[in-house]
Order: C-alpha cells, then structure tokens, then sequence
C-alpha cells in the first residue's frame, strides 16, 4: 500500500474534498499541515511541491500530485475501484462538468467573496464588504441552478452512490450554509436543499469538516 501524504491546510474546501474521498475509501493518510492563514503555502519549500502555491497538494511515495481533480481521480481509481464515478458515461461526464463548473463558476463568488468576507475578513481586524458580497450572489445562484439541473441523482447528485461531484460541493456547503445569502443563493434549487439536507449525515464529514 503506497504511503500517502496530504499536504494543506484542514480549513480549506479542496483539502477537504481530497480528504473526504479518502476517508469514504477508508484509507489511511498522514495529513501533513500547511497553514496557508500563516502564508506557508508561499514558503520555498512548499513551492517546490507545489508552483502555485495553492492546496492540496498529495505526496504518493514520494511522488508529488496537485490540482484536486487530478488527486480525486487518482484515489479513486487506485484506492477505490472507481466507486466515487458513475460508469455510464454520460453520467461521468456529467460529475467532471460539475466539477468544472465549482471550480471555475461556484467556488469564486461562494467561497473565494462571500465566505472569505463574512469569516476571515473579520478575524483579520476588518469589515466585510458588503457591496462585494451582494454582488457575488447571482453568479454564486447561477452557478448552482447549472448544478441542480445537472444533479439528477438521489440522494447523491448522481445517484445512490456519493460522488466526487459531492465531495466537492459538500466543503462549500458546509461555509455557505452558516452565511446570510445561503438562504438567497439556494432559494432556486430545492432539490440541493433536499441533497444537503441528506448528505449533512455522512460520518466522515464530521472527521474532516469538524
Ligand atoms: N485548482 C486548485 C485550487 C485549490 C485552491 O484554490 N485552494 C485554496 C484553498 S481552498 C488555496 O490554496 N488558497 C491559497 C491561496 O490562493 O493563496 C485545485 O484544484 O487544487
């Protein structure tokens, strides 16, 4: 069995995505933490593993993976039998789309505006800026519609079997959903609502996401 180490921060939404996939695989993992609140993502020896500075990164035996749709990927094939992707391939197709659509259309406006204004911005001695919030909520609701259409499974977004699909939104869930515009940005899926609603109870959310 390959050692593997997570190298990231245990706040951040991507470690957590990587994380919860191993834990549902039942896998042991070292979690190495690197504080990116302390700017230790930016030191020159976290630069070497990763260029971007950015987390997760996950060591294999020494070999190093970043980007979080590559580490997923690489998990589940090798960790999990292909458990965490549907086999018909529309619906795979329909998981990576998901993916896709978090990375470059959701997680800005939720995460990267909202929740960093109403969480962090505060604990760094400054106000959230209202105006940059209100103005993240329809991209944050647009980018949720394009999900709720895509997620025809049950309870999972594809189906009776959770998804890398949901290992991804379920971090940003978990923020979102303490935040005032949660109500507003998920008023228009009501089928997310019912999703969330049911995958809040995995036990291995309560490991990572604590
Ligand atoms: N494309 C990267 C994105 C990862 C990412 O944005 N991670 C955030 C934390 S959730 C980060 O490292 N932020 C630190 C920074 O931008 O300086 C991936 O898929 O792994």
């Amino acid at each position: 069995m390959p050692k593997l180490t997570v190298h990231g921060t245990p706040a951040s939404t991507y470690v957590r995505t990587v994380r919860l996939l191993l834990e549902e695989a039942g896998v042991d993992y070292t979690l190495k933490v690197v504080d990116m609140f302390k700017g230790e993502n930016q030191s020159p020896e976290y630069l070497a593993k990763n260029p971007f500075g950015k987390v997760p990164t996950l060591e294999v035996d020494g070999e190093l993976l970043y980007e979080t749709a590559a580490i997923t990927e690489y998990l589940n094939t090798v960790f999990a039998a292909h458990k965490f992707s549907p086999s018909e391939p529309m619906l795979q197709a329909r998981m990576r789309q998901i993916m896709a659509i978090i990375d470059s259309y959701f997680y800005p406006p939720a995460i990267k505006t909202i929740v960093i204004e109403r969480f962090i911005v505060p604990t760094q001695g400054g106000k959230p800026d209202e105006e940059k919030i209100k103005n993240a909520v329809a991209p944050a609701q647009t980018a949720l519609k394009a999900i709720e259409t895509l997620a025809v499974g049950n309870p999972y977004l594809l189906g009776s079997q959770v998804s890398i699909a949901d290992f991804y939104l379920i971090p940003i869930f978990i923020y979102l959903s303490q935040t005032p515009e949660f109500e507003a940005i998920t008023a228009q899926t009501p089928k997310l609502r019912t999703w969330w609603d049911e995958v809040n109870q995995l036990e291995s959310i309560k490991k990572v996401c604590a």
